[in-house]
């Protein structure tokens, strides 16, 4: 197919970016971090979405030059922002299970000069399929560095809780399908919502409530307890550029 060949040169061409979505703390409604997420302007088709060109990559035995490019790109942009402002970076299941992955981490960071606080991964519970004492291992060497790390989609995989007994999250980010429809009238959504942020409390995990565009979702996930928001409420993903001229001008 052509996307596969467009895709095994791409990082040979300049069509792929990083762009940036502020995560804002719900008590100091300030801008603690940014989620960046890949985007592909494609000579031909246009923007493509990773929700298209990730499945790919993964299939082609692309996805662990495209993520290393990725951590690589977004911890070099983080190093132009505030010194209290961190950067989370999406981690393909697959990318996650190679042996060197805590490796490549590091150096990045040693590479790039980033504190590793300031660095967050987001992987979601599709890694605790294959399971067991390997993955433990890998979060353990992970946290070593310093870094941060956040299970995403919470809720929405086929996992069980029982890795929720040893693996170090610092934060579970919930699902924008549990945000969408929350405010309408006999919906499920919000007593789940206060369900995992119960669990995640009880954890000592921070809860990131996602998707949120409307202020009545705003209120809705800060009244059950979430402590971070993040969603078009606040703003699209932008490009660097954009988002420190955003930044310069005030939230
Ligand atoms: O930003 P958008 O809604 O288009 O992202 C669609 C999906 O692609 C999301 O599930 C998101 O987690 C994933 N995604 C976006 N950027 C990256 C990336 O850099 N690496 C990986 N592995 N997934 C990404
Ligand atoms: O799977 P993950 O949570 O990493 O993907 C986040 C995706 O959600 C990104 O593709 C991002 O562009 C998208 N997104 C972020 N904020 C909103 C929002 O407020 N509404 C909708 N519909 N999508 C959002
Ligand atoms: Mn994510
Ligand atoms: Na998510």
């Amino acid at each position: 197919r052509q996307i596969e060949e467009d895709l095994r040169g791409v990082l040979d061409t300049a069509q792929l970016a990083m762009h940036y979505q502020p995560i804002v703390s719900a008590d100091t409604r300030q801008v603690e971090c940014f989620e960046a997420l890949m985007r592909w302007n494609h000579p031909e088709r246009g923007w493509i979405s990773p929700a298209e060109f990730i499945p790919v990559a993964e299939d082609i035995d692309m996805i662990k030059p495209l993520g290393e490019w990725a951590l690589l790109q977004v911890c070099r942009d983080a190093c132009a922002w505030p010194e209290d402002v961190g950067v989370a970076v999406n981690i393909s299941a697959l990318q996650f299970e190679c042996d060197d992955f805590p490796s490549k981490v590091e150096e990045v960071l040693i590479e790039t000069g980033l504190e590793p606080s300031r660095l967050e991964l987001e992987i979601t519970e599709s890694v605790f399929l294959g399971g067991s004492e390997r993955t433990q291992r890998k979060f353990e060497d992970i946290k070593k560095l310093g870094v941060r790390l956040a299970l995403d989609d919470f809720g929405t995989g086929y996992s069980s809780l029982s890795y929720l007994r040893t693996a170090p999250f610092d934060k579970i980010k919930i699902d924008q399908s549990f945000v969408r429809g929350c405010t309408e009238p006999g919906n499920n959504n919000p007593a789940i919502m206060s369900a995992i942020v119960n669990l995640a409390q009880a954890l000592e995990m921070q809860t990131v409530a996602e998707g949120v565009e409307s202020k009545d979702e705003l209120e809705l996930v800060i009244a059950r307890g979430a402590s971070h928001i993040q969603g078009y409420i606040f703003s699209a993903p932008l490009s660097q550029k954009d988002m420190l001229e955003r930044s310069a001008n005030g939230p």
